[in-house]
């Protein structure tokens, strides 16, 4: 996504300002190294663009800035669970408004934090005391690291995902490798399945893959690099692309959208929230994707 024209609204530094695009605040990060933006709507990743290089985040070009949708595209963090285990589909961390807390930056980078607590509408959803910070570092390659504590007196179960869309030049071409040997299909009713393949898409997927290598990398013959994805914290990874159908079913992606990207997710997969993680008062959680191209 293009921020370079967006209006600025706060210069906070030589490398970091606050712009806006329509109703939603970004921290607009122009570093030596790479630019990047965060919206406070969502803690959203909305672009990471190494220097000289496509982004590696995919946009939809009819995403709604209007602060209330989810954005489609970059990376919604979503929290405190993933999926349509509950409503809103995806947990609310996606749909709220974050505070920015801090930003550093050196020769190598820039480091932007933001943070998010219990509000009104999160506790009507979710009844637990929790304190959410997002950790946005940027260099040469992305990382972004959703440290979660429980701040209540009680335990709490959760579930989640950094959902990324990257940025391919042809989902046709794309060979995605280290996705592991087993998944759970989505498609078919939640169906064990096995194959550890280089995966080339031909049709849409929707799969949790429960034993992903420690790297995943998309192989992008079109744009001329190859994608590395690497998570921690997670259980599993998740492989999504909705095809032409799918799209044209979505009133924020462009018909031929899901041609140029993939979704490979940072998951901790749970089939209900209380069967997901248990974090005990005290008790913190990180779940942490990281992007770079080669
Ligand atoms: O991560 C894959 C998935 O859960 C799919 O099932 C698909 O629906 C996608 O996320 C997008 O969900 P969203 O709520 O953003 O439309």
């Amino acid at each position: 996504m293009n921020l370079e024209q967006l209006p600025a609204l706060t210069v906070l530094s030589d490398n970091v300002t606050i712009v806006e695009k329509d109703d939603v605040k970004i921290v607009r990060v122009i570093h030596e190294k790479a630019s990047a933006g965060i919206c406070l709507h969502g803690g959203h990743v909305v672009s990471f663009q190494p220097k000289g290089q496509p982004d590696l985040i995919w946009m939809s070009e009819q995403a709604i800035f209007d602060g209330k949708a989810a954005l489609r595209g970059g990376i919604p963090v979503c929290w405190p669970w993933f999926g349509r285990i509950a409503a809103p589909a995806h947990g609310f961390a996606r749909n709220s408004e974050w505070t920015l807390l801090e930003h550093r930056e050196n020769e190598n980078g820039v480091i932007v934090e933001l943070g998010l607590l219990p509000s009104e509408s999160t506790l009507a959803v979710w009844p637990h005391q929790f304190q959410a910070h997002l950790l946005v570092e940027i260099g040469d390659e992305l990382k972004v690291t959703l440290d979660v504590t429980n701040t209540d007196t009680q335990a709490w179960t959760f579930s989640g995902a950094l959902h990324t869309y990257l940025t391919v030049g042809d989902i046709e071409q794309a060979a995605t490798t280290g996705m592991g040997p087993e998944y759970i299909d989505s498609l078919k009713d939640g169906e064990i399945c096995q194959g550890g393949e280089t995966l080339q898409l031909t049709d849409t997927i929707d799969r949790v893959y429960t034993q992903p290598s420690a790297q995943i990398t998309v192989q992008d013959p079109v744009l001329n690099r190859s994608l590395v994805v690497e998570n921690q914290g997670h259980n599993s990874a998740v492989l999504w692309n909705p095809w032409a159908e799918g799209a044209q079913g979505m009133g924020d992606m462009q018909d031929d959208g899901y041609q140029t990207f993939l979704c490979v997710e940072s998951t901790l997969h749970a089939p209900s929230i209380e069967q997901g993680k248990t974090l005990q008062p005290g008790e913190s959680h990180q779940l942490v994707t990281t992007l770079s191209s080669k």
